[in-house]
């Protein structure tokens, strides 16, 4: 299988997120019912009708790719491109019309990360970053903060659908990191709390239980500007896996070393 030149798959994932972010910013005018997929887990037809146009944009230049999808699920193909789509992250802000929401699309390679867009909306960013080559917004070269220490430190934060063990533990998680920081922000999207570590707008992000198409496009942004990245166990981060930790590296190990009294 010959390799796909990267800058025409960073073009057409573009378009299928610039694309899908016209029928958001369209909905946004409309009523937005929503549906329940869990207790608090919400999902709108604006979310249904972006991942089809997304799908479709993919697969008119790449029919023969893999996708894995929010809302539609797996397309594994023989193909050793994979695609993950999240068409609205951050659905519930979207719903209320809490300003922090966004698509997210990752591509991966021989199961490893490829090249990340994610559109931050309704004030339009667009991040960008292909393996090896940087990471960008809106076409300006980003990197993380040079904060040194926690306690001069904004982090931020999220909370899954599933209020079990570990949602209880990330509270208290939260509650020492207030403590011991200058804030920490719980905003609903992690794709967008990813870009905002890899520009340095915080110091660093954490979050329990994310699906792989919340945080695939941001991991390949946040390594690529320069961020670090593990689990809260500070082993190599796994987009199967528990937790993750994006921080700008100068306050990772404090970070860690902080967390460790709360972990199972
Ligand atoms: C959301 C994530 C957020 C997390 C929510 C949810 P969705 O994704 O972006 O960080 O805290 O529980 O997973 O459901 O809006 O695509």
């Amino acid at each position: 299988m010959s390799h796909i030149n990267n800058d025409n798959l960073l073009n057409v994932g573009i378009e299928a997120c610039l694309a899908a972010s016209n029928v958001i910013m369209d909905a946004t005018s409309l009523p937005r019912a929503s549906s329940h997929k869990g207790k608090t887990d919400l999902v709108t037809e604006t979310d249904v009708l972006s991942e089809k146009v997304i799908k479709s944009t993919i697969r008119s230049e790449f029919s023969d790719h893999s996708i894995m999808a929010e809302e539609s699920g797996k397309e594994i193909t023989q193909s050793k491109y994979l695609w993950i789509i999240d068409p609205i992250d951050g659905t519930t802000n979207f719903v209320h019309g809490y300003p922090s929401y966004g698509i997210s699309i990752g591509l991966y390679y021989d199961n490893k990360p490829l090249l990340g867009i994610v559109l931050e909306m309704p004030n339009v960013k667009l991040y960008t970053a292909i393996k090896g080559y940087g990471a960008f917004c809106e076409g300006e070269k980003i990197r993380p903060s040079s904060t040194t220490s926690l306690n001069e430190s904004l982090l931020v934060t999220g909370f899954g659908y599933d209020h079990l063990e570990n949602w209880k533990r990330n509270m208290e998680l939260f509650k020492h990191f207030t403590d011991i920081t200058q804030g920490v922000r719980r905003l609903g999207a992690a794709s967008i709390d990813i870009c905002h570590a890899a520009c340095g707008i915080v110091d660093g992000y954490w979050e329990y239980d994310l699906k792989p198409w919340d945080m695939a496009a941001g991991i390949i942004i946040a390594s690529e500007s320069g961020c670090r990245i593990t689990d809260l166990n500070g082993y190599d981060h796994e987009l199967e896996g528990e937790s993750i930790v994006i921080t700008n590296n100068l306050i990772h190990d404090e970070f860690l070393a902080e967390s460790r009294p709360y972990l199972n």
